[in-house]
């Protein structure tokens, strides 16, 4: 909680000096200063070089606490005690998290040399919308209150519903490139919700992964979805629909609900898993310590997730090794001292960024809390809210939110 504290400390409130024009009506503006505040814009400015951390024996978490509360599979909720819908980890596979390295290597042998770019047009990624809809989390927020008979989560201060990658794609944010920002929207509803999602006019994504022009890279995104296909089995394997958990996670009085894919469930560890494609990689390479530093982060909101890696020949496109590591294994592994520091990307040190994090979720509650004093807790209100690789912050209330 220190360090919480600390990097709060570190960033310095000041509103933004930007003039907006057409200022809401019925709202005065003040003409007391003759620089012209806009009333409806917070940034906060970010000092990574603050973002400091001293070592860290025990692995930090990203919540005060979590929990799984159900399973969303078709446009459908169901129970926590459906495992059988998310794919199942091939059972070699699923027995390396708890095997010995000679029988790790037997255990894999069968799918090594496997072709992960053949068939590749057979796969089509989620399309925008889907991959940002509220859906899941709104359906459960509605069985909620007619089982329950209130609201979901109403003595909190607020609550958060959004996409799982949204909140990894701004925790990875002080070790991202150069220039990189995230643009969220965050739609705010009376009562203690906000819902956050993709901003609509930020398409600077359109192009990039999966939906990238280039058919090398093309190859190699589907290759992610070619290895789900090697390494587990669904109930019905000719649709493999996602299939979602639904995630609280607890940041003091925030509560956080997230829709969450899931790649595949361990049948023999009772651990969901998170699978992922790599070229060979090492923990000395500094891109490759970014991928897997961010798939720590991916797997930090839920309490029991795996990670394999299946590492593929780019050239080939064969299966060449899997890999198999849990968090804490993860987490000793990138902050191993006998890497190469990077002091300019944090070192690429976990425990960072769980402490942006939850600076940064409390940063954005709190100022969000102060622009509705301001614009009104009674009706629904929108918000935009850009955060860059610098930590810097900007909260734009948007006046007409219709
Ligand atoms: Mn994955």
């Amino acid at each position: 909680m220190e360090e919480v504290v600390n990097q709060l400390e570190a960033l310095s409130l000041s509103n933004d000096k930007r003039r907006v024009k057409g200022q809401r009506k019925g709202k005065k503006k003040k003409h007391g200063n003759s620089r012209a505040r806009d009333d409806h814009t917070v940034v906060i400015r970010g000092n990574k070089q603050r973002l400091k951390t001293s070592h860290h024996k025990n692995m930090p978490q990203f919540y005060d606490s979590a929990k799984t509360l159900g399973i969303f599979h078709d446009h459908k909720l169901y129970e926590m005690n459906r495992m059988d819908l998310f794919p199942q980890l091939k059972d070699p596979i699923a027995h390396i998290a708890k095997s010995t390295p000679a029988e790790k290597t037997q255990l894999v042998r069968p799918f090594l040399g496997i072709s992960l770019y053949e068939n590749h047009d057979k796969y089509s990624p989620m399309t925008a919308k889907e991959l940002d809809t509220t859906e899941a989390c709104s359906t459960y927020l509605d069985q909620y209150e007619n089982s329950h008979g209130q609201k979901y989560g109403e003595d909190r201060d607020f609550v958060i519903v959004t996409a799982r990658h949204h909140m990894i794609d701004l925790a990875i944010l002080p070790f991202s490139r150069q220039f990189t920002n995230v643009n969220l929207l965050c739609a705010y509803t009376p009562g203690n919700l906000l819902e956050i999602s993709q901003d609509p006019a930020d398409n600077t994504n359109d192009k990039v992964g999966v939906n990238t022009d280039n058919p090398i890279l093309k190859k190699i995104c589907f290759s992610g979805f070619a290895l789900e296909d090697i390494l587990t089995e669904s109930a019905n394997d000719e649709e493999r629909n996602p299939t979602f958990l639904i995630v609280e996670n607890e940041i003091a009085n925030t509560r956080l609900l997230m829709r969450c894919e899931i790649d595949a469930y361990n049948p023999i560890t009772s651990h969901y898993t998170e699978l992922k494609c790599y070229a060979k990689y090492n923990f000395g390479n500094p891109n490759h310590r970014r991928k897997l530093l961010k798939s720590w982060i991916q797997t930090g909101v839920i309490p029991t997730t795996d990670i394999v890696i299946g590492v593929r020949d780019t050239e080939s496109g064969c299966l060449q090794d899997v890999r198999c590591y849990n968090r804490n294994l993860l987490y000793n592994k990138l902050i191993s001292k006998s890497l190469p520091r990077c002091d300019s990307e944090l070192n690429y040190d976990p425990a960072i960024s769980v402490v942006w994090y939850r600076s940064l979720i409390n940063t954005l509650t709190t100022t969000i809390a102060s622009l509705l004093d301001k614009f009104g807790r009674d009706e629904p209100q929108l918000f935009s809210i850009k955060v860059d690789n610098n930590c810097n912050i900007r909260i734009e209330h948007r006046q007409n939110p219709n």
